[in-house]
Parts: C-alpha cells; sequence; structure tokens
C-alpha cells in the first residue's frame, strides 16, 4: 500500500489525483503545514526538502519518494500508467512535467506570495510574476491549439499542470482569450478520478475561506 502525506494545496493535489487516476489503493496523512508540520525530525527524515507531498511505498521496503515529479514518474513507472513507454513519448511526458515543475508551479507560487498573502504590497513583483504565469499560460495554450493534452495522451503532465492552472484566479491573472487552456481545465475538471483527487485531505471548497488561506500561507512564509 502507498502512503501519501499530503495537504490540500496543488503539489499535494497533483499525486491525490495520480493515486486516483491509477486505481492504486492508498491510505494518507494530512501534513498539518501551519504547525510546521513538514519541518519536524520525522518527517525530514522522509522529505529532507521539508515540504509536502511524499509517498511511502510499503511494498515497496517502505520506499519514500520527495518531490511531486519525481512521485508521478515513480507512481507512472510503477503502474505502467499515464506514461508512455516508447523513448520519444516518455521524454514528451518529461518535458512537459519538467516545464510544469521548473515554471508553472515556482511562478504561480510567487504570485500568489506577492499578489495574495505579503502583507507589503509590492507593485514591481506582483507585476513581474504575473506577466511571467500569463506567459507560461500562452506556451500552454499553443502547445494546446494543436494538442489535446501536453504530451499527446492524458498523461502524469497533464495532471501536474491542471492542479496548479486551475487556482489561476488566486494568482490574479486571468485565461480570457485562451479558449484552448480554457478546454483543456474543464475536460480534466470533469474527470471523476481528478475530482476525487482534489478532496484528498480536504475538499478545495472547505479551505477556500479566503482568510484562513492567506493566514495559513503567511505562517509559513519565511
Ligand atoms: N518542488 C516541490 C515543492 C513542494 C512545495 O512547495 N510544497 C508546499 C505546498 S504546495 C509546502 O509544503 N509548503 C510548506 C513549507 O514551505 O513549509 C514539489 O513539487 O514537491
Amino acid at each position: 500500500m502507498i502512503e501519501l502525506l499530503t495537504a490540500a494545496t496543488p503539489n499535494g493535489w497533483k499525486i491525490s489525483i495520480a493515486l486516483e487516476e491509477m486505481e492504486l489503493p492508498y491510505t494518507f496523512r494530512h501534513i498539518q503545514l501551519s504547525a510546521q508540520e513538514q519541518k519536524q525530525d520525522w518527517y525530514l527524515k522522509l522529505n529532507p526538502n521539508g515540504r509536502i507531498p511524499t509517498i511511502i511505498d510499503h511494498d515497496n521496503d517502505d520506499f519514500a519518494v520527495f518531490e511531486s515529479g519525481a512521485i508521478l514518474i515513480y507512481l507512472a513507472e510503477k503502474t505502467g500508467k499515464f506514461m508512455a513507454k516508447d523513448v520519444k513519448g516518455r521524454s514528451l511526458v518529461i518535458q512537459w512535467l519538467m516545464f510544469q515543475m521548473a515554471n508553472i508551479g515556482p511562478m504561480m507560487g510567487q504570485a500568489n506570495v506577492f499578489y495574495r498573502y505579503a502583507p507589503e504590497k509590492i507593485p514591481y513583483a506582483i507585476e513581474r510574476y504575473q506577466r511571467e504565469v500569463l506567459r507560461l499560460f500562452d506556451v500552454l495554450e499553443k502547445r494546446l491549439a494543436d494538442n489535446e493534452y501536453l504530451a499527446g495522451s492524458y498523461s502524469i503532465a497533464d495532471m501536474a499542470t491542471w492542479a496548479w492552472i486551475r487556482g489561476y484566479s488566486w494568482s490574479g491573472v486571468s485565461i480570457d482569450g485562451m479558449p484552448n487552456l480554457k478546454r483543456w481545465l474543464d475536460v480534466i475538471g470533469e474527470r471523476p478520478a481528478v475530482q476525487r483527487g482534489m478532496a484528498v485531505p480536504v475538499p478545495p471548497q472547505v479551505i477556500r475561506d479566503e482568510k484562513e488561506a492567506i493566514e495559513g500561507a503567511r505562517k509559513i512564509l519565511v
């Protein structure tokens, strides 16, 4: 059985979505980020970066995996699902997964920090990160104009990217004028496994009280 250590954030949802899509049995443990549970010694032994998500594969010598992109690749290779097996197809999935890991997540994360959480509003920082987020969205929009999904078939790259893009309004940007991105967001959002994954560890609507979300995020920003 896989154990998922997670919280209700985009990087956490990627993995619960993937576990649901892959129909892998799993248990989950909610890590209380605002209580800094992710910085405790027992957790750092599993994830030296002190962030969620982490998985422990109890069917594979209690093997722990951290970094959400690495977890997705591990699960795809374990199940043989949602990642092509030929060299080029596999590379395409990894390219778009890396694009999410290195760009979409970090830039939307910074846009959220400066637009939503920072007690002091710094227009230069807000504009810089929102502009970069929109540039990245345009890369996706162009890719999705000719492709139903990012890497051909629906893959772990879509799961990882979708979990972030769905929160575009939280970053203070709009996807108006991006019909392909909107189509892709809607199609993936309708998948029953995605909806089940989004309810782990708590359904998004439960935590979408804006004030509570901002206070929680401020507690972990250093
Ligand atoms: N690159 C990491 C990023 C993980 C990450 O930033 N997780 C956030 C939640 S989305 C977190 O645990 N924050 C708590 C903290 O910074 O202490 C991954 O993809 O796994």
